[in-house]
């Protein structure tokens, strides 16, 4: 049967290194849903809808992933595609804690439902929504560690406000 995973986050907005984990979990899975989800301690800059469209244009070339939302809890969610597993991200130690905590209530949640954690390239490891739009908000350049409409969206964004 197929092997569906859910690279689960905030995507506020996608980054470079988000893009890397969601191509190599659809390498190894039949099917992945990226899954824009409320995350409690985070203010979200873009709305939900716009954060979806800026992940559908991305990754329209990748026939086996599927952009969706929930706002409800991730093993609820993961649970309704049948997923076997949920998909994270790990880049530095700083993450460990947090992912630790958050597999554990998972897996308390649902044992049945494994977490697989990707290892960031060495690029990517100092990257993150959070210092993008930092950067962004005040003017730097942030190419190459967005892609290109994720860049102008930012841009845009910030002019506006
Ligand atoms: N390289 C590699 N991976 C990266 C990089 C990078 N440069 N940047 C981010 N990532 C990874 C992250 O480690 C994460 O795995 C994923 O990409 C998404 O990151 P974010 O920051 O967009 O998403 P988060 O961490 O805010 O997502 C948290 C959730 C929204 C998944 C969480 O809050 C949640 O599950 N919410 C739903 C409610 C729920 O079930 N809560 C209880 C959980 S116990």
């Amino acid at each position: 049967s197929e092997k569906v995973a859910v690279v689960p986050g905030s995507f506020d907005p996608i980054t470079n290194g988000h893009l890397d984990i969601i191509k190599r979990a659809a390498d190894v899975f039949d099917v992945v849903y990226v899954a824009v989800l409320n995350n409690s301690s985070k203010s979200p800059l873009f709305t939900l809808e716009e954060r979806m469209a800026l992940i559908e244009e991305v990754t329209k070339t990748m026939p086996n992933v599927r952009i969706d939302s929930s706002s409800g809890l991730l093993i609820e969610y993961a649970r309704s595609k049948k997923a076997i597993a949920i998909v994270r991200g790990l880049r530095a130690v700083s993450d460990f804690e947090y992912e630790m905590q958050i597999t554990s209530m998972n897996r308390y949640l649902d044992e049945s439902i494994e977490t697989f954690f990707i290892m960031t390239k060495n690029q990517y490891s100092f990257l993150s929504s959070s210092i993008v739009k930092e950067v962004a908000k005040y003017g730097g350049k942030v190419e190459g560690l967005v892609p290109p409409h994720v860049e102008l969206a930012l841009v845009e964004k910030f002019n506006l406000k």
